[in-house]
């Protein structure tokens, strides 16, 4: 055991992804815990990654599993594999399900999110749109992976689409099965570098997985064909899971999302829509809301042809699904006299 006051080495545990960020939060009395990185969730006990490998983590009683997800850092005890607590997170992706009070965490400490639409009946530019507010919110970068180029004859022409999503947007044409995808995603997935894959069932993310852990994987993800008559997948992956990839980066799959609503992720859309965020002050009106009032900057964009009118109409309709999934904050207490 480490002198009392010095913090257990954590030589090792930057190519985890562990940085100052976290080691800034472990107080003096904590340096004989050792950092861990969950890589999946149980309903009552955690599998987590250690300098040393893979652990099965405890958790002390009357704890529950509910407060920690893939990708965090946490601090555990070294010799009874018990946790000790959950380090606050650099980025979260979360979203609120339908009607849940509290949003929910789907994936934490995430470099970059890949965004995966598949070149056929899946690509639908509203659906990358939400995912990329919600990258945009939680503090990662969005890159979207265009799969299954084999199937169409036009790539570009999806390419171009899935550029014109966002300002200065990656997108990066992959085939999931072809051990190529490594290369054209090493920007991504260096030492210490964290992914997450996102997007429909069936598009491709688990294949990719496998693909970026390379020959050397202890348990390949399973994957599933797809219907043929609707493109559709069949929900194959059914839990968050964190795995090292063979660059020496780590890659989070997860399962594909039905429907994916836009909550608390104001800031998120106003970077996903910049170019009609940044007119908006050159409306006549400070309230503007670039439908019919006279001296719109926005409508005049658009009647110049310099915006596509079907953008403006998916902004709208995603800031208002944004108003009312997100709940009014708390009411404040009543002042005491
Ligand atoms: N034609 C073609 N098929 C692909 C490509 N990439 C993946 N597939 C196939 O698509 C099917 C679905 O792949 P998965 O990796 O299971 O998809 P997933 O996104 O993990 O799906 P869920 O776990 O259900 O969310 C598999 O049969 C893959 O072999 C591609 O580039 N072209
Ligand atoms: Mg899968
Ligand atoms: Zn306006």
């Amino acid at each position: 055991m480490s002198s009392p006051g010095a913090p257990l080495p954590t030589e090792g545990a930057a190519s985890l992804g562990w940085s100052d960020f976290f080691e800034d939060q472990r107080a003096p009395a904590e340096a004989d815990f050792a950092p861990m990185r969950i890589a999946l969730v149980h309903r009552s006990r955690l599998t987590a990654l250690s300098t040393a490998g893979p652990v099965e983590l405890l958790l002390p009683v009357h704890a529950s599993t509910g407060d920690v997800t893939v990708g965090d850092w946490v601090l555990a005890d070294p010799r009874t594999l018990t946790l000790h607590r959950r380090l606050s997170r650099r980025t979260v992706l979360q979203r609120r399900t339908e009607g849940g009070k509290v949003p929910q965490v789907a994936a934490a400490n995430v470099d970059t999110l890949f965004v995966v639409t598949s070149c056929n009946a899946d690509f639908n530019p509203a659906r990358l749109e939400r995912y990329l507010a919600l990258a945009n919110q939680g503090g990662t970068d969005p890159v979207i992976l265009l799969t299954k180029g084999d199937l169409t004859d036009d790539v570009e022409a999806y390419r171009r689409q899935a550029a014109a999503l966002q300002r200065g947007l990656s997108v990066v044409g992959v085939n999931p099965r072809s051990p190529d995808a490594a290369a054209a995603l090493a920007p991504w997935c260096g030492p210490g570098q964290t992914v997450a894959l996102v997007g429909s069932s069936g598009v491709g993310k688990s294949t990719l997985v496998n693909t970026l852990a390379g020959p050397g994987q202890d348990a390949p993800q399973e994957t599933g064909a797809i219907r043929e008559h609707d493109a559709k997948g069949r929900h194959t992956t059914t839990a968050r899971s964190l795995h090292a990839m063979a660059g020496g980066g780590w890659v989070i799959d997860t399962p594909g999302m039905r429907t994916l609503h836009v909550s608390d992720a104001a800031e998120g859309i106003e970077t996903l829509f910049a170019e009609i965020t940044e007119l908006a002050p050159d409306c006549r009106f400070r309230d503007c809301t670039h439908a019919h009032e006279p001296g719109c900057a926005v409508q005049a964009a658009i009647a110049e042809g310099a915006l596509d009118p079907d953008r403006l109409d998916r902004w709208r309709k995603l800031v208002e699904e944004n108003r009312d999934k997100t709940p009014a904050t708390a009411p404040r207490r009543p002042r005491r006299h």
